[in-house]
């Protein structure tokens, strides 16, 4: 395992880079894919559910490329500055840093979440580099959300943001969170990839409600839904069915 951080300009993202499972030093050289794997909201890259999930893909040959996004984990910036214009930027970092590794032949991108929506952004601005895309309950409201003035439990009046949001937890959200979020149109971005995406979804989400796992699976050109029974935002009731899935998608990539 190797742990960095990539540098965005003033901005230092933390970065694991893990190689597939029995690549032993006598094989160094050898290429493989790489994933790209991005956390959600209050998240990080040690979350239980990405770990497992990376690791399920390092059994299939496949190397992993976890990320801590601006204002989560140990990556530059505070959370109530955080905005999905920053992930997008750094991103694209993310992107253009894994491009040039020399072992690596093709690139994957997998986000949960808030991750999942900055994934399928990404997707559809880098169609060419990215061979497969898959969003984990992929929160792909929120731009929606912020145009109807309720983001993560806060209620505000979407043409008047306050600088200040208080979120689920007592949390403090910046405004501009809000006012970049209303830029965003993911629906310009799906249209814009046509590789394979496969979106898991959990029907007991309490946070991202399934209608838009449905409507991104009947807007993507090329896509399939997989929807765990009852399980919730984090996948902690069938995780294993999350891990299988992911490797049988990716398995017939290869
Ligand atoms: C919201 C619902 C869900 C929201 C964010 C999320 C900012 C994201 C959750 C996650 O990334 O896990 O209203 O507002």
């Amino acid at each position: 395992m190797k742990e960095f951080f990539i540098t965005n300009d003033y901005r230092q993202i933390h970065a694991k880079l893990e190689m597939p499972e029995g690549s032993p030093p006598e094989r160094a050289g050898e290429k493989c894919p790489l994933a790209i794997m991005i956390h959600g909201f209050t998240g990080h890259m040690e979350e239980k559910h990405l770990i497992a999930i990376c690791e399920s893909i390092r059994k299939v040959g496949i190397a992993t490329l976890r990320v801590d996004m601006f204002g989560h984990g140990k990556s530059s910036g505070s959370f109530k500055e955080h905005t999905l214009l920053k992930w997008i930027e750094d991103g694209l970092e993310i992107i253009h840093f894994a491009k040039k590794l020399d072992f690596v032949t093709d690139l994957y991108l997998l986000g949960h979440s808030q991750g999942g929506l900055l994934a399928m952004l990404l997707a559809g601005m880098m169609p060419d580099d990215l061979k497969a895309l898959i969003p984990l309950a992929p929160a792909w409201m929120i731009p929606d959300a912020a145009r109807a003035g309720n983001l993560a439990a806060a209620e505000f009046d979407p043409d008047h943001i306050p600088d200040e949001l208080v979120i689920w937890g007592g949390k403090i959200l910046g405004g501009d969170y809000a006012r970049t979020a209303q830029l965003i149109h993911p629906e310009d971005m799906i249209a814009k990839y046509h590789g394979p995406v496969m979106i898991i979804q959990g029907s007991g989400d309490a946070l991202v409600p399934m209608a838009y796992a449905e409507k991104a699976a009947e807007l993507y050109e090329n896509s399939e839904l997989v929807v765990i029974p009852d399980d919730t935002h984090g996948f902690d009731l069938h995780l294993d069915q999350v891990t299988s899935a992911v490797e049988d998608f990716l398995m017939e990539l290869k």
